[in-house]
This record gives C-alpha cells, sequence and structure tokens, in this order.
C-alpha cells in the first residue's frame, strides 16, 4: 500500500521499527524533499540544520534512545522541527546495569569468573577485593536514570551526593556545586551525565585525581563526559582504583589501554540493551511518529521541543 506522508530513515532500524514504520509510512533511503518525518536509529549520524537542509517539509525527528546529543534539537526547534526521544521506558533498566557495573567493578566479577574457568580456583582461592561497604556515591546527572540508581544505591546502604547543573530542593542528598569538590568528597562517581559540549571533558585528571586511590568511575552516561586520556593516565598510575564503563568516546572503538587493563570492567553500551526495554524504546520511536501525523501531537518531546509538541498538539 502507498501511504501518503513520506519518512527518512536513518540507520539500520530494529526490527519492530521496521515494521512500524512500513505499516504507517511511506518509508525512503534517499533524500527526497516531501519527506515530513524522520527515523533515527543510532547515535552515529550528525542530524542538524545542514542535515534536515533537503527536508523542506520536515516536521518530525523521531530519535531511538534518552540521549540526544547528535541532534542539535535547538537548531530544529528553531525550524519549527519537533524533535521527540524515548526517556522513561528505560530508566529502570539502565539503572540496574549501573548498580550491576557497580558491583562488578568492586568486587570484579568478570577477573572473578575468568580466574575459576581458567582453572586457578583448584589452586588457591581468588585474592581478596575492594568493597562497596562504606563507599560514598557521587552521581553526576540526577536526572531520571540518576535518580533510579540512587534509589538502588539507597537499598545498598551507600551514601549518596549529587551535582548537577542546579541543586534540587525535593531531593535529599547532599548538593556539590562544583564537580570537583563532589570528587572530593566522595569515592565513586557514577557518571549519568548526558553528552554535548556542555559536559564534554568535565571528567577530568584533576576529577579523577580527587576520587582518590581508592575511587571507582562508573559511566553510562556519554562517554564524551570522561577525558579518556586522562582516564588511561589515572587508571595506570593508580591514581584511581578501577573503572566501570558502559560507554566510550568513540564507540564502537575502545583504547588498546583500556582493554589491556585487568583491572577494569568495559561493556559495549548494554545500559538498556534487553529485548524487553529496546522493544519498548523502539514502540516510542513509531508512536510518537504516528501520534503526531494522526494529529495528536509528539508523546515524547526533547525539553528544546516541548512548546512546539504542545502548540502543534491536536
Ligand atoms: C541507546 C542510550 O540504546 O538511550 C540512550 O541514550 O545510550 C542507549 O540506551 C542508544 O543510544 C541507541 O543508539
Amino acid at each position: 500500500m502507498n501511504h501518503p506522508i513520506k519518512l527518512f530513515a536513518v540507520g539500520t532500524p530494529m526490527a519492530l521499527v521496521e515494521r512500524g514504520i512500513t505499516q504507517h509510512f511511506q518509508v525512503c533511503r534517499e533524500a527526497d524533499p516531501e519527506v515530513r518525518g524522520i527515523a533515527v536509529s543510532g547515535g552515529h549520524t550528525r542530524i542538524d540544520a545542514a542535515f534536515i537542509a533537503p527536508f523542506p517539509k520536515l516536521e518530525i525527528v523521531s530519535s531511538f534512545g534518552v540521549g540526544y546529543d547528535h541532534i542539535d534539537a535547538a537548531a530544529l526547534a528553531a525550524r519549527g522541527v519537533v524533535v521527540t526521544h524515548t526517556p522513561d521506558v528505560l530508566t529502570g533498566e539502565v539503572a540496574d546495569l549501573a548498580l550491576g557495573l557497580l558491583i562488578a567493578t568492586v568486587r570484579q566479577l568478570p577477573q572473578v569468573d575468568r580466574y575459576l574457568r581458567a582453572g586457578h580456583w583448584l589452586n588457591k582461592p581468588y585474592p581478596l577485593t575492594a568493597t562497596l561497604r562504606g563507599r560514598k556515591v557521587g552521581i553526576l546527572g540526577l536526572g531520571r536514570i540518576g535518580k533510579a540508581i540512587a534509589k538502588r544505591l539507597e537499598a545498598c546502604e551507600l551514601e549518596i551526593e549529587y551535582h548537577g547543573r542546579k541543586p534540587q530542593p525535593e531531593v535529599r542528598y547532599r548538593y556539590h556545586p562544583t564537580l570537583l569538590g563532589m570528587a572530593q568528597s566522595c569515592d565513586v562517581l557514577m557518571v549519568v551525565a548526558s553528552g554535548g559540549a556542555e559536559t564534554k571533558h568535565i571528567v577530568n585528571a584533576q576529577v579523577l585525581e580527587a576520587l582518590g586511590p581508592d575511587g571507582i568511575l562508573i559511566n553510562v552516561g556519554r562517554g564524551s563526559v570522561v577525558d579518556e586520556q586522562a582516564l588511561i593516565a589515572a587508571l595506570r598510575d593508580k591514581k584511581i582504583l578501577s573503572a566501570g564503563l558502559d560507554v566510550f568516546e568513540d564507540e564502537p572503538r575502545v583504547p588498546a589501554e583500556l582493554i589491556a587493563m585487568d583491572h577494569v570492567v568495559l561493556l559495549p553500551h548494554v545500559g538498556s540493551a534487553s529485548v524487553h526495554t529496546r522493544n519498548a524504546m523502539g514502540q516510542l520511536v513509531v508512536d510518537n511518529l504516528v501520534s503526531w501525523f494522526g494529529g495528536k501531537g509528539a508523546l515524547t518531546p526533547v525539553p528544546e521541543c516541548q512548546a512546539l509538541a504542545a502548540r502543534k498538539k491536536g
């Protein structure tokens, strides 16, 4: 069936999204001036004013994932284009992963597993590890996911502090106006912050050193937030104890220096990567488009496009 609305697909959509968009739209793989919507499936293509210039009739960009640092939402909003993302449906999943990664890093779970498989247990027990007990966790970026992580950390009886653009009066954790101040106060730095110019490399050599020799860095936000070369140096020089990383600066490329380090835990950006959660995210990509073109507005616009999404509603 020939659908009247043309949609441009960027990246390779997951099966559920592919099915959803072909069911409701005429999906184009080449730039077409009649395109009114774009579905974005990965974070590798930069979607900015230049990218959307060939699409004069564009109304909406529906992006897969909660982070949208690859999209210049302000520029698109200025052109009247609504950008949507997939918040909420992945919050618990990413928070679970963050807690798991923290425990895996402190208690060296992947290393212990490797030890057993290599047959070393037959000779002697695995050496004693560091502990989570008594640690203070500083959360960088106390948004939806940061709060869900905090809830899980509370269950682990850990003290929690946070740093972000501004204090949140309804939150009872201690707020640090500076990241450095928080790093000095804590021995776990949990990075949940989103990417973009504002957060690029804010976790630098000084911040890492402030965490101290027992310090642990966990990053489930964006790789760009951490100065990866400074991190490699801090780990090599034992300025911090270890790191658990789900995100990297140049994915899917991971620096050889990190791969060679046995005392870090490295994951291939799997925070939201369960069938359940990825399907929910994919469904939201489709639902945003269907709702928009059904005249019901965008369901989950990014903050920059909130006013635009509401204005066109109904
Ligand atoms: C996404 C993520 O799956 O939602 C995000 O921001 O980092 C992941 O959960 C990924 O970005 C999709 O490309």
